[in-house]
């Protein structure tokens, strides 16, 4: 495992007046404890009031519906089976102007069977399990903004088709102030009507964006469990049971299932991946994480995800209301994620990935002229509320790589700050350091400041240290010219980096042979990553073999036995910044 474990603090230097060296020490030892504590990949959620354990669900049925499964096997035509599809040339028009209303194939959706079939992408283990025999209802809320009609039916039928029908309470469409598209109005209720009995549809007068048109459906649900979809979504064999199993085991659990793509050009559908958790990085970019080695080996199970990507989860309506719902004060998109994930988490709850559950959903593609909100800079509003109420002194992590947040007014946050103070909710760096472990180290808050950063030029060749374009393979010389390949860090612990913070300079194991860019091992020196640089000598030693970094006579790096006073053992670190 070469992810960088950027909290191994053993060589702590004393940067006197870094505010935060105190707190990435208490990380640093906690994180180490909870590693203990917590078995790698073995999860005992923090409330295992399990009904199973008590005897009480202890039936288990098969769920398949088989019948449907061959159903679909002998279905043939357009994008079946989730195969690649295209329409016609001669519609090539049509097909641009709803491409650009849409993010994704309109046209071809209109073409596409709305029940068509889907490959089965489970691991294969998934066919085999059985659920509870008694499992909660469900109320399905689909929040709908100016969308392809096709796409939002193809999401009912696909619900109704592979839902055992007993479970689904209702399928609430919420029609978020939609003006540009009639066929959302009437014919939408008229279609539900007769094709669909157990949807309806909610309409609000004007847009307010995902998270109040989700709320709006969760007010109104009825069943035991909410579970919300995007309106661009197509649901696997098979899909529900697994993700009601761990609610009717402890109401306080979230659980997502995992996302598969539906191409927005052709229709097609295909995995991401077999699992992994979710996170974000400091600029709150949504990222997927690696399941480790043990995880892996124990999937298709449920495992703790510390953040979900937002469009498609289920909570028992029960624990939703405890926590409030989305703080209303998120509005239009984005940034919900954060804040509902972070609420289940810290104030007593677990969140859940449940792999023997998938499904589709159409990723838009970049070019659209979907309409804009009126209300202006959401996004980073957004941000800074689920920030000033979740995550306490590390929101500086995020001020750092967004400064524009600092000034901005959030508005009124004293609604969610009492339901963190009623439900007695746990801090952030207990988030971080129980249950987004792995994020943390790819992506830590507080990264090592630099001693020195800028380009790094040979004196005898006038050329610069190159990364040529790579994060990890051999760097090369080339003439200096300031971009991007040329920014190395040579930062207080010792590494030289490339500026992602993620990628360290690393020494050849002999002689003649030159260095090599590779994952930041963190490794207390002696180490092939820890360097010392004499700004005196102007030498680059690493502390492995003692060796310094120099430029051959055929012009290639390679480390060698240092002498002082040789041009090609000489560096010019350029822009040098000293903390
Ligand atoms: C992702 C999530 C999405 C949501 C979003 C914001 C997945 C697969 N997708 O974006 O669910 O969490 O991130 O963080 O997890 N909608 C409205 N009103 C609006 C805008 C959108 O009702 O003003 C609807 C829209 O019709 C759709 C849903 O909200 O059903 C999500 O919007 P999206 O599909 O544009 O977002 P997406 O999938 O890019
Ligand atoms: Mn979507």
């Amino acid at each position: 495992d070469h992810v960088g474990n950027n909290f191994d603090l053993d060589n702590l230097q004393n940067q006197g007046g870094d505010d935060f060296d105190d707190l990435r020490n208490d990380l640093n030892q906690e994180n180490e404890l909870s590693n203990q504590m917590q078995g790698p990949g073995e999860y005992s959620g923090p409330f295992p009031d399990s009904k199973v354990a008590e005897g009480v669900q202890s039936q288990l049925i098969d769920y398949h519906n088989y019948t449907q499964q061959q159903l679909d096997k002998a279905r043939t035509g357009l994008g079946e089976h989730g195969k690649s599809a295209k329409v016609p040339a001669s519609s090539k028009q049509e097909e641009d102007r709803l491409y650009l209303a849409n993010g994704f194939n309109g046209l071809l959706s209109d073409l596409i069977a709305l029940d068509r079939a889907l490959p089965d992408t489970r691991d294969p283990t998934c066919g085999s399990y059985r659920y509870y025999k008694e499992l909660p209802t469900v109320s399905i809320v689909i929040p709908f903004f100016e969308e392809q009609l096709s796409a939002l039916k193809r999401t009912v039928v696909s619900v109704i088709n592979r839902s055992p029908k007993h479970l689904i309470k209702e399928i609430i469409l919420v029609d978020d102030g939609s003006t540009t598209r009639p066929d959302l109005n009437y014919p939408l209720e008229r279609w539900l009507e007769t094709e669909a009995p157990v949807g309806r549809v909610v309409r609000l007068s004007e847009r307010q964006g995902l998270i109040a048109a989700r709320m709006a459906g969760a007010r109104e649900a009825l069943g035991d469990v909410i579970l919300i979809l995007d309106s661009h979504c197509e649901v696997m064999v098979n899909w529900l049971p697994p993700l009601l199993s761990p609610i009717a085991d402890n109401y306080r659990t979230a659980v997502c299932p995992l996302i598969d793509v539906i191409k927005w050009n052709t229709f097609s559908y295909t995995i991401q991946d077999n699992g992994a958790k979710g996170g974000f990085d400091w600029h709150f970019y949504y990222k997927r994480i690696p399941l480790s080695t043990e995880e892996t080996a124990k999937l298709p199970a449920p495992y703790p995800n510390p953040v979900m990507n937002g469009g498609l989860f289920a909570m028992s309506r029960q624990f939703f209301f405890e926590l409030g719902g989305y703080d209303p004060g998120v509005q239009i998109w984005g940034g919900e994620q954060y804040n509902l994930s972070f609420k289940v988490w810290q104030c007593g709850g677990r969140m859940l990935d449940v792999p023997c559950s998938r499904v589709g959903h159409v990723f838009r593609g970049t070019h659209t002229n979907r309409p804009i909100a009126k209300q202006q800079n959401y996004l980073s509003k957004n941000y800074k509320r689920v920030a000033l109420v979740w995550m306490d002194e590390y929101i500086e992590a995020l001020y750092k790589k967004m400064p524009e947040l600092r000034s901005l007014n959030a508005g009124d946050i004293t609604g969610e700050l009492a339901i963190k103070e009623r439900l007695q909710c746990k801090s952030f760096k207990w988030f971080l350091e129980n249950i987004a472990t792995d994020m943390v180290k790819i992506y830590p808050p507080f990264p090592d400041p630099d001693f020195a950063n800028g380009t790094l030029r040979n004196v005898e060749s006038g050329q610069c240290l190159d990364t040529g374009g790579r994060t990890v393979g051999d760097p090369i010389q080339h003439p200096c010219n300031g971009g991007s390949n040329q920014k190395f860090a040579w930062c207080w612990r010792e590494t030289i980096r490339i500026p992602n913070e993620q990628f360290c300079l690393e020494a050849a194991p002999s002689s003649g042979r030159g260095p090599t860019l590779y994952n930041c091992n963190n490794a207390s020196p002696p180490s092939k990553q820890k360097w010392k640089y004499n700004p005196y000598t102007k030498m680059l030693m690493d502390t492995a073999k003692n060796q310094c970094l120099e430029v051959a006579p055929s012009q290639k790096l390679m480390m060698a036995t240092c002498s002082p006073g040789l041009s090609k053992q000489q560096w010019d670190f350029k822009n040098i910044n000293f903390d």
